[in-house]
């Protein structure tokens, strides 16, 4: 009898918290129809990755992400707000609610992915880190910067890579910390160090910046693996898989080879795939809480990863990143999708 008790209770508590459960699970999603736009927190400025422009228009890879949210979500990449933030503020301002989604090249972790209440939903672009130099300083590899003064960003995985870098190298090394990208860089700039070190993508976007670009140079050595991708909560499982099926389909449609300028052609395709995708065939919207033209509004909208890749920070930028392992798996890469289905 005392079982059956504890078992009732059991399962009447269950179901209080599984409505609760469904509330929360629900609430982002909710939240951001109810708002009419997305709340994206973005880089306060990387070339490439998310910057305004003078007419505070946002644009770069991370950006657009935000827009694909936006298309899928709210039918208008063009509905966002944008948020900026540093890199030390970025994971509280997620966890406060203040944003919905984090896309601000952010290394996925087990720390931030676990103890701090967040998610990462994939990869967007898979990074490592490296160090510039001035070229005058005749420095050709990591290791030859033994005894070297090293400018680095606080609250990032580059400050902890360094240590572990020269620590297991043997090598001696001083940092001078920043708060900021700008002020590590204008110190690295100003000769206080001999390198400025972060993710690779971040050292190409900011050689562009420098007065004289090619006076500098990125060291060949990639010290850490850097996969950045787009964050939500840990406490709404609906939302994480709507942003990550978001990344899933713009990746699917590349291999699919769906494009900004064929989608409504490609509408009639009788590819199974490519049906699936652009929700001509099926029911995948519904188990996301969206229509089933979600993935057709974002390609229209904004494209597949390739061209977002390619106009952001590939062949079509000023960047002209390799897409390197950012390839898709069937070309050499490590870019790869979920299939819909
Ligand atoms: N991927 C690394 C580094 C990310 C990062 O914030 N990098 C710097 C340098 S590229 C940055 O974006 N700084 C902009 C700022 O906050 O001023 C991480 O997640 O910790």
């Amino acid at each position: 009898m005392k079982h059956l008790a504890r078992g009732v209770f059991w399962v009447a508590a269950m179901m209080v918290a599984g409505a609760g459960v469904v509330e929360a699970q629900q609430k982002t999603l909710d939240t951001v129809k109810a708002r009419g736009q997305l709340v994206c927190g973005v880089n306060v400025g990387l070339a490439g990755f998310s910057a305004a422009d003078d007419k505070g228009v946002w644009s770069g890879l991370d950006v657009a992400y935000c827009k694909a949210i936006a298309a899928a979500v709210l039918g208008d990449a063009g509905k966002v707000r944008y948020v900026a933030t540093t890199t030390k503020e970025r994971f509280t301002a997620l966890q406060s609610r203040e944003l919905d989604v984090l896309a601000r090249n952010t290394t996925w972790t087990l720390q931030r992915d676990s103890q701090q209440g967040l998610a990462f939903v994939g990869v967007n672009y898979y990074d490592g880190q490296g160090f510039i130099v001035k070229k005058s300083a005749g420095v050709k590899t990591g290791k030859e910067l033994s005894g070297a003064t090293v400018c680095v960003q606080t609250g990032t995985t580059t400050e902890l890579n360094l240590a572990d870098f020269f620590r297991s190298n043997n090598l001696q090394y001083k940092t001078l910390v920043f708060d900021k990208a700008d002020e590590a860089l204008k110190a690295y700039q100003a000769d206080r160090c001999d390198s400025y070190t972060t993710d690779a993508s971040g050292l190409y976007s900011v050689r562009l910046q420098m007065a004289k670009p090619d006076e500098h140079m990125v060291l060949p050595d990639v010290i850490s693996k850097e996969p950045l991708g787009p964050v939500v909560r840990q406490d709404d499982f609906q939302w994480f898989t709507i942003v990550k099926w978001v990344h899933f389909a713009l990746i699917n449609a590349e291999e699919a080879g769906v494009t900004q300028a064929n989608v409504d052609q490609m509408l009639t395709s009788t590819v199974p795939d490519i049906k699936r995708l652009l929700g001509k065939e099926g029911d995948f919207g519904k188990g996301i809480g969206l229509d089933n033209e979600w993935a057709y509004r974002m390609i229209k909208q904004v494209g597949n990863y390739a061209e977002v890749f390619e106009r952001n920070v590939g062949a079509g930028s000023r960047i002209k990143i390799d897409r390197g392992l950012n390839k898709l798996w069937s070309k050499g890469g490590i870019q790869y999708a979920p299939p819909i289905r």
